[in-house]
């Protein structure tokens, strides 16, 4: 992707460990990448299409008058954060801190952080075969698009169900939608537990009824397994009732370890579910 480039920019903050850095401030460098498409404002000359350094640069300024933190790494966070949701074109971006005059009482030209932030592109699953099915999904929906680091995009049709699993339950209500995120896959997962446990969800039986399950099933093209987390998710493959409302909003979304699309998992499952039928 493009890249657009701050180099330095001296800025004046109270951050600091230390009670008299709160008081007596600082200078502090701030260096950005900001990871975007130009191609658009390379194209028409027109600034509208961009992102403005100048103004980014005034924002940064402000940002350091107005907050005061302890640790530059919580400047550096906070910073990315405010810039990818101030700046709808920014993709992603890479702040660097510095920080020359920093009280540490042996010579040192300068310490500092380094970090990299950006938008993810995630699918979930969302399920329910208990009490209003449809409010409990509205209701994830909502606390979704609600969530200030989270932009929900597409949402498919909620269809009607056969429980999946050989546990004789209710029929569910399933959907999928398209979520963009600032949030790291453990901290997807931690907010998808949350809204499920805010909906009353109760732990019981192992794919028995619930009022709202919540499933993360791609995270930009990242494999996962940690004793948590499986991403993509471990069976989707084998699910109509995940493959039917992602084939309606991506269908050309490419499973990054098998290799198929959404479109083609669905047509397999739906050939091996009428050989199956033949057999029996
Ligand atoms: N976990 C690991 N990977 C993920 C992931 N990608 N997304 C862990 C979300 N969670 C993930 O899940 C157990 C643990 O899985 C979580 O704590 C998380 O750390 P759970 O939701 O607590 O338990 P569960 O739902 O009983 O098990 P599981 O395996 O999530 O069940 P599924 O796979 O969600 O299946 N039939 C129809 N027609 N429609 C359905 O929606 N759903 C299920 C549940 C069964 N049959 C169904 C449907
Ligand atoms: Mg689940």
């Amino acid at each position: 992707m493009d890249k657009i480039k701050i180099e330095k920019l001296t800025v004046f903050g109270n951050h600091g460990v230390y009670p008299e850095e709160n008081v007596l401030g600082q200078k502090f460098l701030v260096s950005l990448v900001m990871h975007t498409d130009t191609r658009k404002a390379g194209m028409n000359d027109d600034l509208e299409c961009s992102i403005n350094y100048g103004d980014v640069s005034r924002y940064v300024k402000q940002f350091f008058e107005e907050n005061t933190f302890k640790l530059i790494e919580r400047v550096a966070e906070k910073l990315a954060e405010s810039l990818l949701l101030r700046y709808s074109l920014l993709e992603k971006v890479d702040v660097k801190i510095e920080k020359p005059w920093a009280p540490i009482a042996i010579p040192v030209e300068s310490v500092g952080v380094e970090i990299s932030r950006g938008w993810h592109k995630t699918y979930i699953a969302l399920g329910s075969n208990m009490g209003d099915k449809k409010g409990y999904l509205d209701e994830a929906v909502e606390k979704l698009k609600n969530h200030s680091l989270c932009q929900v995009g597409k949402v498919a049709d909620y269809i009607q169900t056969e429980p999946y699993g050989g546990v004789e339950q209710d029929v569910f209500l399933n959907s999928a939608l398209e979520l963009r995120t600032l949030l790291l896959p453990e901290e997807l997962l931690a907010l998808l537990n949350q809204i499920e446990a805010e909906t009353g969800r109760e732990r019981t039986i192992h794919w028995g009824p619930r009022t709202l399950d919540l499933d993360i099933l791609f995270y930009d093209d990242c494999i996962i397994d940690t004793p948590s987390l499986t991403v993509p998710h471990i069976d989707l493959q084998n699910r109509d009732f995940v493959l039917l409302p992602m084939a309606q909003i991506a269908p050309y979304y490419r499973h990054p370890v098998l290799g198929y699309t959404i479109g083609q998992l669905l047509d397999q499952l739906k050939k091996m579910e009428v050989s199956d039928d033949r057999a029996q």
